[in-house]
């Protein structure tokens, strides 16, 4: 028999990602496809590989029968279903927060750390947040090379981070904001959205998007943290298996709908020059290297958005720092940030048996 692969959020923004990774495979290992939601989407049908398949309402029976069940869903219902399935006999690989930091249930990129889909007490395995995710491929591969010992990032991050409400606002914002001439006087980008009627605290975001930046994701932590800082570190950590790795980000949103990017200060146990960084990326299959400055190629988000890969640029050893490298990273945060690298967990969890 072929595995049964369910997809729980299958309406929604990273599963409607993942269906479209489902058809654009050549070959995919499952025999059934089963599509999950809330009962307010269940009836829909949604073709996938050529098949019509209606969607099932969130039930612990829809998962009687599957082998890997991956959750794209809000942390409160993967907390809740997520053993569900694994109560039924699935391995849930699930996108939430809701048990990356657990220690029974493995944290995984399948670049740095595949084998840790087989270590799972709970039959759950985590996927990581779109802005660790952002950089692990990169990382991973020097980390194999020189040890990672120190690691500082800023992030510039996509709204579709936040969801479709997210991409809303700040097309609204955008609309708002367009033809007039706004962003050298203090507050006028924020009268000009209250006259268009967008209120403040209605945004996803703490502060306009539109023409500015904002030094903010998640929610706020003990002594000023943002939860997405937190994560980078604790998930970073996790991932290559270094608990004690120093770790500081700054977590920031920009203007841009997806793709997030970071700039990372990596400190390494062995000295690295810029050449070795180059060839460890060039034999990493799912990092593209876009570092020729002098002729204008790094990567942008609105040049990669789309793709599967890490695009890496702009590799310089710091001036001052011994062993250090700085680079520019950018990462789809729908597609390796959440739906593809999830997917290609679950089919390592079947390649594994
Ligand atoms: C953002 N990275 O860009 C967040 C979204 O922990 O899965 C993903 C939150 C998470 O807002």
């Amino acid at each position: 028999r072929r595995p049964t692969l369910a997809i729980v959020g299958a309406t929604g923004a990273v599963g409607s990602v993942m269906i479209d990774i489902l058809d654009n495979r050549e070959t995919v290992p499952w025999g059934e496809i089963r599509l999950i939601a809330s009962a307010r989407s269940a009836g829909r049908k949604i073709t996938v590989r050529g098949e019509e398949i209606t969607v099932l309402a969130l039930a612990p029976e829809v998962f009687d029968g599957v082998d890997v069940a991956c959750f794209d869903v809000p942390d409160e219902v993967s907390a809740e279903w997520a053993p569900v399935a694994a109560a039924r006999g699935a391995v849930a690989v699930d996108n939430s927060g809701a048990f990356r930091m657990d220690p029974e249930v493995p944290l995984v990129v399948p670049e740095v750390n595949a084998a840790d889909v087989s270590k799972r007490p709970k039959g759950i395995i985590a996927n990581p947040n779109c802005t660790t995710l952002s950089m692990m491929a990169a990382l991973g591969a020097l980390h194999r090379e020189f040890g990672l010992r120190e690691l500082v990032v800023s992030s510039y991050q996509a709204v579709s981070g936040a969801g479709q409400a997210g991409v809303d606002r700040l097309y609204a914002e955008i609309a708002a904001v367009a033809g007039k001439d706004l962003g050298s006087r203090a507050g006028d980008v924020r009268e000009a959205l209250t006259a268009a009627g967008l209120v403040q605290d209605d945004s996803p975001f703490p502060a306009p998007l539109a023409l500015n930046v904002v030094p903010w994701a998640g929610s706020l932590k003990d002594d000023g943290w943002a939860s997405e800082e937190i994560k980078v570190r604790n998930e970073s950590r996790k991932i290559l298996g270094i608990p004690d790795l120093k770790v500081s980000a700054t977590c920031v949103r920009v203007p841009v709908v997806t793709t997030h990017s970071v700039a990372l200060h990596a400190v390494f146990d062995k000295p690295v020059t810029v050449a070795q960084a180059h060839a460890v990326f060039e034999a990493q299959p799912t990092v593209v290297l876009m570092d020729d400055p002098a002729n204008g190629i790094y990567p942008t988000p609105s040049d990669v958005v789309g793709g599967d890969p890490t695009y890496v640029g702009r590799v310089r050893q710091a001036l001052d720092f011994p062993n250090t490298l700085e680079m520019f990273v950018c990462g789809d945060n729908l597609r390796k940030g959440a739906a593809l690298n999830t997917y290609e967990i679950a089919e390592q969890v079947v390649s594994a048996g």
